[in-house]
């Protein structure tokens, strides 16, 4: 089982979107056996676990059909897990997440954190696995209407102890609820720049810390003067790995990429800038 403790360097866990949709990937796993062999190739490039979803959360994005992410997400899970890749499902429904569970899927990946269904707490607390609750307000449609806060690091860990705390009511044992910021969900640049800057906060909630900032749309604006288009998605692969890097020297648990090779080797470093007693160096 994977250790739900902060190690002496962040998880990768590696990305396997089946949709046809996504922004970070377009659509380039959308058939089941690429996307087995992808789940494949990122377990070889060292990924700790791999999260498997079937809807796309890209801003503006459309629900599929229950049917539909079902059809996308077992294959793959099924797959993958029968070859020991320790699997979480990205989903927000609970009959996905059940079905994925059954298919051999080890955790559930919410962005939603229990919100988007009323029958997902209940699930999670009866199956006994660990559990990613996002920072989230609402489904990708309208989501950026909604980024709007007073100091937004103080509103994520408000709404993130609530979550906790309704997740606890629902009986998810606390040693297995995961906390993630939601970088790029209701947010704007701004929003994820100051999250990443004061990671601490979010981490001193107590429960380990999943970042996912790959290939976000944030990354893509930096150097771009202001209104111009940001870089393509798929050129954001070395300022995750800056961030990725910058995770694990404040004391994130995993890190969510499309990169794996390049995160691996970004953690790499900053283990090793670490002292042998294992403080973060200078
Ligand atoms: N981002 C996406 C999808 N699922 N899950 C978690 N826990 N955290 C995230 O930041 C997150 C997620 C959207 O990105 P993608 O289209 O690259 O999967």
């Amino acid at each position: 089982m994977i250790s739900l403790v902060a190690g002496p360097r962040p998880l990768v866990m590696g990305v396997v979107n089946v949709t046809p949709d996504s922004f970070s990937d377009g659509g380039a796993w959308f058939e089941p056996d690429a996307a087995i062999a992808h789940g494949r190739e990122l377990v070889a490039a060292g990924a700790d676990l791999i999260d498997v979803g079937g809807e796309s959360t890209r801003p503006g994005a459309v629900r599929p059909p229950v049917e539909e992410e079902l059809r996308r997400v077992v294959p793959v899970v099924q797959a993958l897990a029968a070859e020991g890749a320790v699997i979480s499902i990205d989903t927000m429904r609970a009959s996905v997440a059940s079905a994925a569970l059954d298919a051999g899927a080890a955790l559930v990946n919410d962005v939603s954190g229990g919100l988007a269904d009323g029958e997902m707490a209940a699930l999670v607390a009866q199956a006994g696995v660990p559990f990613i609750a996002m920072h989230w307000r609402g489904h990708s449609t309208d989501m950026q209407s909604r980024a709007v806060y007073d100091d937004v690091v103080a509103d994520v860990c408000t709404e993130l102890r609530a979550r906790v705390e309704a997740l606890q009511d629902s009986g998810i044992h606390p040693e297995n609820i995961i906390l993630d910021p939601g970088f790029g969900f209701a947010k704007n640049a701004e929003h994820n720049w100051a999250l990443l800057r004061r990671l601490d906060e979010l981490v001193a909630l107590g429960h380990p810390l999943l970042v996912g900032t790959s290939r976000k749309t944030f990354l893509g604006r930096l150097g771009r003067p202001e209104g111009a288009e940001p870089s393509p998605a798929t050129e954001r692969d070395l300022t995750t790995a800056v961030t990725s890097f910058h995770a694990a020297r404040h004391g994130a648990w995993a890190v969510r990429v499309h990169d794996v090779a390049a995160t691996v080797q970004a953690l790499d470093v900053a283990d090793a800038l670490k002292s042998p007693d294992g403080k973060v160096g200078s």
